[in-house]
């Protein structure tokens, strides 16, 4: 071979040697390459034999260091991808492995909300008395929200309830401004007594700020037989106290006003931070007075009363043979009073923040 064909044989192979070397994607790929254009049996190899064959000296150190220029160059280059291919076995082998060592990831528990919760505790009580859960609709009629419990039309104690009217092509529609309707309708439904529920469930009111909201959950209890009366409301409001916030919590009834009820009670309950006697505990103020019952001792808990005749008669029951007693409490508010939460809103925002603190 002349100089000029050794050059020639160089250039020819040499970008294809290079595109092999360099792109063989794993190691038998990348051996195979080497054994071609490296190999006793290469071009190279060829190349550097013919260099021997020159006959001027010139030629031959052209040649020699051509052939050994090109040949370090694609050493270079196989050498790089054998290292690339040797780091990513490595890498895929330690991603096979586990380590042991390392310590483990906690799975996060979820827990229940504080006003499922305080759901779930005062249901347990009223069921624990004898109360039976009943159910009615969210959206209801005025008949049941209000008619039937001695709430007449265009009268004004529909204001003690703002009220969400639904329109409904004509049907006299709400939704239900409190869980008394269930009363109601669970009167229409036995026929006659005794009869003893309880009632949870969603309701609505035009009413928005830090204690009060549009949407928020009541309970309704309701007993009625003969000779019920307002000492078993009493015991029954004393003992239902005393299981939801503390034993030995006192109960006070304050006569109050709802057209369903007559008498109608507020109930209060001794306050539990300061032990009902507005100073000291664990939330009071720098000047001694009790933050939580605002000084007074008391905390208003629920509305109460004997079962008005007129709702007897509204539901088909004969108020000269039945008595009974209902009460209605609200249970954002008892969550707020045992979990200290001063915003309403805090209770819906579903902020993990806020409900890490009720594990
Ligand atoms: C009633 O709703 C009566 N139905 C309760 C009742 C039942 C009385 C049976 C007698 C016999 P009142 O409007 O006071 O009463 O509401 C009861 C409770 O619901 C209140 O004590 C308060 O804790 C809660 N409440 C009222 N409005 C809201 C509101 N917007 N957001 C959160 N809680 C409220």
């Amino acid at each position: 071979m002349t100089l000029a064909e050794i050059e020639s044989l160089l250039d020819k192979s040499f970008a294809e040697a290079r595109a092999a070397l360099a792109g063989a994607a794993n190691p038998a790929a990348l051996e195979a390459a080497r054994v071609q254009f490296l190999g006793q049996k290469g071009f190279l190899q060829a190349a550097k034999k013919s260099v021997g064959q020159l006959a001027s000296v010139d030629d031959k150190k052209k040649a020699g260091k051509l052939c050994n220029d090109r040949d370090r160059e694609l050493q270079d280059v196989y050498q790089a991808n054998l290292d690339r291919l040797a780091r990513e076995a490595r890498v895929a082998e330690l991603a096979q492995r586990q380590d042991i060592t390392l310590p483990g990831r906690r799975s996060r528990r979820g827990h229940r909300h504080p006003l499922s919760t305080t759901c779930d505790d005062i249901l347990a009580v009223l069921q624990g008395l004898g109360f039976e859960p009943a159910e009615g609709p969210e959206v209801e009629h005025d008949f049941y929200n209000f008619e039937a419990l001695n709430i007449p039309r265009d009268h004004p104690a529909r204001d003690m309830q703002d009220t969400f009217y639904v329109d409904a092509g004509g049907a006299e529609v709400v939704l239900r401004t409190h869980t008394s309707p269930v009363q109601a309708r669970a009167m229409l439904a036995a026929g006659k007594p005794p009869l003893r529920v309880s009632c949870f469930g969603r309701v609505y009111r035009k009413d928005d700020d830090p204690t009060h909201s549009p949407m928020f959950h009541q309970i309704e209890g309701l007993y009625v037989d003969q000779n019920v009366t307002f000492a078993d409301l009493k015991g029954t409001l004393q003992l239902f106290a005393e299981r939801i916030f503390a034993p030995g919590v006192r109960v006070r009834l304050r006569p109050s006003f709802f057209p369903f009820t007559e008498p109608s009670v507020e109930v209060d309950i001794s306050c539990f931070a300061c032990g009902g006697t507005g100073r000291g505990g664990n939330v009071a103020a720098e000047d001694g007075r009790c933050r939580l019952c605002k000084a007074t001792g008391f905390i208003e808990i629920m509305g109460a009363g004997m079962v008005d005749p007129e709702v007897f008669k509204a539901c088909k029951l004969d108020p000269d043979h039945v008595t009974g007693f209902a009460f209605g409490i609200g249970v954002e508010r008892v969550a707020m009073l045992r979990y200290g939460i001063s915003d309403i809103r805090l209770l819906y925002e579903n902020d993990e923040r806020f409900l890490a603190q009720f594990p």
